[in-house]
């Protein structure tokens, strides 16, 4: 009973550590093409299915963007900075680029259609975005560690 609580204690705390938010931490070139599609405009990454991706970014690195349009007209505003020309289908795509902050998020935007194709560049290892995926991995984690925990003093006290 007592190694079975111990292994629960390790595997929770095990849990527990793994990062919710599995980080590529090292790009900084990105491709954002705008879409219209039925009354729906976003953005997405390359042919990715994502809408709106978060983009992870390294902290104060010059981020290159390449944006086109499949379908629609667009611009792209990242943070402060101007907003593109507008962007028509089959327009030569436009590079974009700039620097990433220490930390925080940097928003990428598209002034035609602010409500719903607007998404972040998030600098890696900041804490400002709530994390993306598996946030209830941790939470189980803390969980099974302190079930080990209890079964390690109950053994403990059976004794
Ligand atoms: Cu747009």
């Amino acid at each position: 009973m007592k190694s079975f609580g111990l292994l629960l204690l390790v595997a929770g705390l095990a849990l527990a550590a793994t990062p919710a938010h599995a980080a590529d931490a090292g790009k900084t070139s990105f491709v954002l093409k705008g879409h219209s599609d039925g009354g729906q405009n976003f953005w997405t990454e390359g042919d990715g299915t994502t809408r709106n991706p978060t983009l992870d970014v390294p902290a104060g690195a010059t981020i290159t963007l390449t944006v086109s349009s499949v379908a629609g007209t667009h611009e792209m505003k990242v943070g402060d900075k101007e907003a593109s020309a507008p962007l028509n289908e089959g327009d030569p795509a436009v590079t974009y680029t700039f620097t990433a902050p220490a930390s925080g998020n940097v928003q990428y935007i598209c002034p035609f259609h602010m409500g719903d194709m607007k998404g972040n560049f998030h600098v890696a290892g900041s804490s400002t975005e709530e994390p993306k995926k598996s946030p209830g991995t941790q939470v189980v984690g803390v969980f099974v560690a302190m079930l080990g925990a209890a079964l390690i003093v109950a053994s403990r006290r059976t004794k």
